[in-house]
C-alpha cells in the first residue's frame, strides 16, 4: 500500500486483505489523490450521513420526509442526461473481437487517454470505495464488482441498484475476482466523456458523467457489456431483459422474459396489473426483474433467469397510477429522482404524465421556474421534466415484487419475447417457428430512438435483441452464442415478438398497452401449453387468430370519440407480405454493411424463408 497510507484520512479499509482488492483501491486512489478515502458499507447510518453531505454539497435536494421519506432530487449537468453511446467503448486487444457496431480503442491508448483525464482530479475530495454484487451473494450467478468513485449521488444510486456492503467483499474472500470499476466526474466536460470497458481485464473506466447508466457501472457496463462477454465464454447469458412471473388461474406459475430497447416498455410490463376481467379470472404479475437478466441453462434443460439487480432505475415520463401504479408506488420511499421537476408547494416531485394538471408552482429539470402556461407537449424544451429523467426505487418497494425475487436459482422461463417500438409493419404479437427462428426475429430487430441514450429520438434502427448498445464483443458471434445456447437447452422457452407502438394515419398508438398487454401475454401462454391453441401460420411465424385475444371489457379510444374495434385488431394482427419483403430486403442490408462477418448460417436461412415466404 503506497498511496492509501499517504491519504489524509481513510474511513474503513473494508476488512480485506484481498492484495487485489487493496491494489485496485491504492492504484485507483494514486491516480485521481483523493484527501479521503471511504469504504462504503451500506449500513443505514453512513447512507444517512451522505445525504447529508450530498445535501450540503447542493449534489441532493431534500423532499418533503413526510410524503416521501427517505427520497431525494438529483440534476445532473444539462449536457448530460443520458447514456452517451457514441463515447462508449469496448477495448479488447484485437479490434475484431469488439465487432463493427461497438466502438473500439486500442486498450493501452483508452488506459492513457483515461488515465490523462482523470490524473488528480479527486485532490480536495472523497474518493468512495463500493463493493457490490451484482445477484444475490453467495449464489451460483452472483458476481461481484468494487466500484471506486468521487460522487455521492453513484455511491447512494448503487446502494439502491446493487447489493453493496462487507459481505460482499467476504464473499469475494482473500483470492476472489472482480470487476474494477473507476469513475471519476471529472469536469463533466461533453469532449473529454469516455465509458470505457476492458472485458479482457475485468475493468470499466468512466470519466467526465455523473448520469445514471454512463456511471453506475454495475449496470450497463457491467451487468450486461463485460457479463455478456462473460456469458460468451462460460456458456450463459446477460440479456437486456425484464423478468415477470404469471399467477394463472389454476395457482400455476409461468416466468416470462422480454428483451425491449431502452425506454421501450420493460418496467412497464414488467409490473403491469391485468384487466380486471383478468384479475377475477386469478391472474397476477409479479415482478423479478424490470432491465436485465442473467440466463443459464438448468439441469433440467430449461433456462433459469435471475436479475441481478437490486432496484429500479425507472423512466419518470409517463409514470401515473393508472399507466404503472406499481412503479409509482415502489418510488414512494428510499428513491432518489434524477432530473425531473420540483413541486415547491409541498417538496415533491412531477414529471409529464404524472397528473392530468399541470403544477403550478415547479422548478425545471435544469432549476429554473417553470411556466405551465408555455407548456406544449410537442415541444422538449418546454417539459418540466426531462425526457429521460428517471428514478432510483429499491426492488422491494414494488408491491408485486416476486417471491422469486431474492432466488439463488432464478426461476424457469416458458417464453421469451422481443419487442420494439414500431409504427408500421410488425403486428401486435407473433410466434417464431422454433428457437433458430427465434433467434433470427430478436436479431432482425428494428426500434425507434428514445430519449435513453443522446441523440435524436424517434429514428429508426436496428436494435437486435435490445443489445445493440450493450453487446460487449462482435455482434455476430452474439447472434452465434444465441445459436449454440439453442444447441444445450433440451427444453427451451418459446420465442415471440410484440409491437404495443403500432400507430394509425394520425399517429395515434392502436394498441392500448400498459396493463391491455395482458390480453397479448395470455395468448402466449396459451402458446406455450402441452397442447397449444390454434394459431396462423403466416410469412413471418404464427398470429393469433383475432378471436383468440381476448377483448372483454377493453375501453380504448384510439382517439377521442374512436372506439377501438375487433377491426383494428385484425388491423394490428395483419401481416403485409409487402412490406415484409422490404424488411427482409433491410434485415439483409444489415446483415451485409453493418454486421458484416460471422453471421450464422442459421440465420442467413432464415432470412431465405423469409423472403422466399414473402413471395409465395
Ligand atoms: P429502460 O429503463 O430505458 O431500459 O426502459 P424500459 O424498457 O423499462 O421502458 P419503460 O417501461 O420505462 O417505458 C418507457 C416509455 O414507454 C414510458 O414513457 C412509457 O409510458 C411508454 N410505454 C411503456 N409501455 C407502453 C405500452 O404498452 N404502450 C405505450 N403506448 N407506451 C408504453
Ligand atoms: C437504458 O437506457 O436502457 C436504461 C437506463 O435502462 S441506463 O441505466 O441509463 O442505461
Ligand atoms: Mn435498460
Amino acid at each position: 500500500m503506497n498511496f492509501l497510507n499517504k491519504v489524509k484520512s481513510a474511513v474503513g479499509m473494508g476488512g480485506t486483505s484481498n492484495a487485489k482488492v487493496r491494489e485496485f483501491v491504492d492504484e485507483s486512489a494514486e491516480l485521481a489523490q483523493p484527501d479521503r478515502v471511504v469504504w462504503i458499507t451500506g449500513e443505514k447510518d453512513q447512507i444517512e450521513e451522505l445525504r447529508k453531505e450530498g445535501c450540503k454539497t447542493g449534489e441532493l435536494i431534500k423532499l418533503n420526509q413526510e410524503k416521501l421519506p427517505d427520497c431525494y432530487l438529483h440534476r445532473t449537468a444539462v449536457n448530460d442526461v443520458a447514456r452517451v453511446e457514441d463515447r462508449t467503448y469496448i477495448c479488447t486487444k484485437e479490434k475484431d473481437a469488439a465487432g463493427p457496431i461497438n466502438n473500439w480503442m486500442d486498450p493501452k491508448m483508452a488506459y492513457e487517454l483515461c488515465h490523462e483525464i482523470a490524473r488528480g482530479k479527486m485532490k480536495g475530495r472523497t474518493m468512495y470505495v463500493i463493493p457490490y454484487s451484482m445477484g444475490v451473494v453467495g449464489s451460483d450467478f452472483a458476481k461481484y464488482g468494487i466500484e471506486v468513485t468521487d460522487s455521492i449521488y453513484v455511491v447512494l444510486n448503487m446502494c439502491i441498484m446493487t447489493r453493496v456492503g462487507d459481505d460482499v467483499l467476504e464473499a469475494i474472500g482473500d483470492e476472489g475476482d472482480f470487476i474494477k470499476g473507476f469513475h471519476a466526474k471529472c469536469d463533466i466536460d461533453p469532449e473529454k466523456r469516455y465509458i470505457m470497458h476492458f472485458p479482457e481485464d475485468n475493468t470499466i473506466i468512466s470519466v467526465n458523467s455523473g448520469y445514471g447508466g454512463n456511471v453506475l457501472l454495475g449496470k450497463k457496463c457491467f451487468a450486461l457489456r463485460i457479463a455478456s462477454y462473460l456469458g460468451k465464454n462460460e456458456g450463459w447469458m446477460a440479456e437486456h431483459m425484464l423478468i415477470l412471473g404469471i399467477t394463472c388461474p389454476d395457482g400455476t406459475k409461468k416466468y416470462i422474459a422480454a428483451a425491449f430497447p431502452s425506454a421501450c416498455g420493460k418496467t412497464n410490463l414488467a409490473m403491469l396489473i391485468p384487466p380486471e376481467h383478468y384479475r377475477k379470472l386469478g391472474y397476477k404479475i409479479e415482478c423479478v426483474g424490470d432491465d436485465i437478466a442473467w440466463i443459464r441453462v438448468g439441469k433440467d434443460g430449461r433456462l433459469w433467469a435471475v436479475n441481478p439487480e437490486n432496484g429500479y432505475f425507472g423512466v419518470a415520463p409517463g409514470t401515473n397510477e393508472h399507466s404503472n401504479f406499481n412503479a409509482l408506488a415502489s418510488t414512494k420511499q428510499g428513491t432518489i429522482f434524477t432530473n425531473v421537476a420540483l413541486n415547491t408547494d409541498d417538496m415533491t416531485v412531477w414529471w409529464e404524465g404524472l397528473t392530468p394538471n399541470l403544477p403550478p408552482h415547479c422548478i425545471d429539470w435544469t432549476g429554473k421556474p417553470w411556466d405551465p402556461s408555455k407548456y406544449n407537449k410537442k415541444d422538449k424544451s418546454t417539459c418540466a421534466a426531462n425526457p429521460n429523467s428517471r428514478f432510483t426505487a429499491p426492488a422491494k418497494n414494488c408491491p408485486v415484487v416476486s417471491p422469486e425475487f431474492d432466488s439463488k436459482t432464478g426461476v424457469p422461463l416458458s417464453a421469451i419475447i422481443f419487442g420494439g417500438r414500431r409504427a408500421s409493419t410488425t403486428p401486435l404479437v407473433y410466434e417464431a417457428r422454433d428457437w433458430n427462428h427465434g433467434v433470427f426475429v430478436g436479431s432482425a430487430m428494428s426500434s425507434e430512438t428514445t430519449a435513453a441514450a443522446a441523440g435524436a429520438v424517434g429514428v429508426l434502427r436496428h436494435d437486435p435483441m435490445a443489445m445493440k448498445p450493450f453487446a460487449g464483443y462482435h455482434m455476430g458471434d452474439y447472434f452465434q452464442h444465441w445459436i449454440d445456447m439453442g444447441k444445450k437447452i433440451s427444453n427451451p422457452p418459446k420465442i415471440f415478438n410484440v409491437n404495443w407502438f403500432r400507430t394509425d394515419e394520425d399517429g395515434n398508438f392502436m394498441w392500448p398497452g400498459f396493463g391491455d398487454n395482458m390480453r397479448v401475454l395470455e395468448w402466449i401462454l396459451k402458446r406455450c401449453e402441452a397442447k397449444p391453441i390454434e394459431a396462423e401460420e403466416t410469412a413471418i411465424g404464427f398470429v393469433p387468430k383475432a378471436d383468440d385475444i381476448d377483448l372483454e371489457d377493453m375501453n380504448y379510444e384510439i382517439a377521442p370519440g374512436r372506439k377501438f374495434t375487433k377491426a383494428d385488431l385484425e388491423t394490428i394482427l395483419a401481416v403485409d407480405k409487402d412490406r415484409w419483403a422490404k424488411e427482409a430486403d433491410e434485415i439483409e442490408n444489415y446483415y451485409n454493411t453493418a454486421i458484416q462477418s460471422r453471421i450464422p448460417k442459421e440465420l442467413w436461412d432464415c432470412l431465405e424463408t423469409l423472403k422466399k415466404n414473402c413471395k409465395d
